[in-house]
């Protein structure tokens, strides 16, 4: 056996036994790189006489072309190997039920929001919303506010301080009081006839056990020509034997007194009180649930709109002691106390979204 047959047998014997892309690397490094033996050899091709070299070189080239060749197909062999290896251990069923996730809570506060919506958009209101931040004019004086009610002292409401108006006099913008600035926006900015409900925050200086200094509020609002107290009643108790999920709701209506509506109502719906529950619907006492009137002729005037043409009503009520009855929860301060175990008791699924179809609350 010549020499080079010697030489090849064990170089790609050397191939052959790599295990690894390292090793088949120095294997390489070995026998084709610098100082390998083949890259030696060819140096020797120098000093050998024409003829001796025609052969050798030849041989050599051979020699050279087919451990490259088998260094390649080994290299590439390994690579599979490895990827092979390493889907082996990252396998993952698909068919495995997925693991427990945790998962966040829907405020019972969103949820009643939320419930109200759905009862009223399938009676076609639509939902308006406007700025927290809002001026004298659309949070009283647009809605027949005197300009000495006691609403408007600094105690009752947050004001900021004041500032320029651009037009040489002071301006004090507020934190809304009600929400009712929407329907005064909604009102010089839309046509009738309106249908809508605002559900949103509203601000009063106001801290104790029932009282939190911002707080959520509906209000509803629909003009027409030829709106009447007929319309208000009919929406409100349909309203409630929605919302409170049962089919025979009492409902009395209190006179009352808005700047803004005129008349003004105050809606009662009766409830029992068996141990720590409050049953609505049934019994002989009477809550207090919603304010509600037809707007007054100076609102109207106030939004450009002819009293003569159109006539309206509106409603208002609190979200947060909606939510306190309807889910018997207790304290009104653990709404915004960001309690994580809190949330967990009370709060709801984000999966289940209110809808009159399958049941507003499960
Ligand atoms: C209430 C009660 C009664 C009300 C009136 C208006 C407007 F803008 F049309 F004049 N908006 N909201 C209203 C009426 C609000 O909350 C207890």
């Amino acid at each position: 056996m010549s020499d080079i047959e010697q030489l090849e047998r064990e170089t790609l014997a050397g191939v052959a036994a790599a295990e690894t892309i390292a090793a088949l690397e120095e294997v390489r490094v070995g026998a084709l790189g610098k100082k390998g033996v083949i890259s030696e050899r060819m140096k020797t091709l120098g000093k050998m006489s024409p003829e001796e070299r025609k052969t050798a070189g030849a041989a050599l080239n051979v020699l050279k072309d087919k451990v490259a060749a088998a260094i390649e197909t080994k290299k590439a062999a390994l690579e599979n190997a490895a990827l092979d290896a390493r889907l082996a251990t990252e396998k993952l069923d698909v068919t495995l039920p997925i693991a427990p996730t945790p998962k966040g809570r829907i405020h019972p506060v969103t949820q009643t929001m939320e419930e109200i919506v759905a009862i009223f958009s399938a009676m076609g209101f639509d939902v308006a919303e406007g700025p927290d931040i809002e001026d004298d004019f659309h949070n009283f004086t647009a809605l027949n506010f005197p300009p000495d009610h006691p609403a408007r002292e600094m105690h009752d409401t947050f004001f900021f301080n004041e500032k320029d108006d651009g037009e040489g006099g002071k301006k004090r913008m507020l934190l809304r009081t009600h929400t009712s600035p929407v329907q005064i926006r909604t009102m010089m900015t839309r046509k009738p006839p309106i249908r809508i409900i605002i559900p949103g925050r509203t601000f009063r200086c106001d801290s104790d056990q029932t009282h939190t200094p911002m707080f959520h509020q509906v209000e509803g609002l629909v003009i027409d020509r030829e709106t009447h107290m007929g319309h208000l009643k009919g929406t409100l108790e349909a309203f409630c034997k929605a919302f409170f999920e049962v089919d025979s709701v009492k409902t009395r209506f209190r006179p009352h007194f808005f700047p803004f509506t005129e008349p003004s109502a105050e809606m009662d719906i009766g409830y029992e009180r068996v141990g720590n529950e409050i049953r609505i619907g049934e019994g002989a006492k009477w809550m207090e649930i919603l304010g509600s009137g037809m707007v007054h002729p100076n609102v109207l005037r106030n939004c450009g709109l002819d009293p003569d043409e159109y006539q309206g009503f509106a409603f208002g009520m609190g979200i947060d002691r909606l939510a306190m009855l309807k889910y018997g929860i207790p304290d009104l301060r653990d709404f915004f106390a960001a309690d994580a175990r809190w949330l967990e008791h009370y709060g709801f699924d984000p999966l289940d979204q209110p809808n009159l179809a399958t049941g507003l609350s499960r």
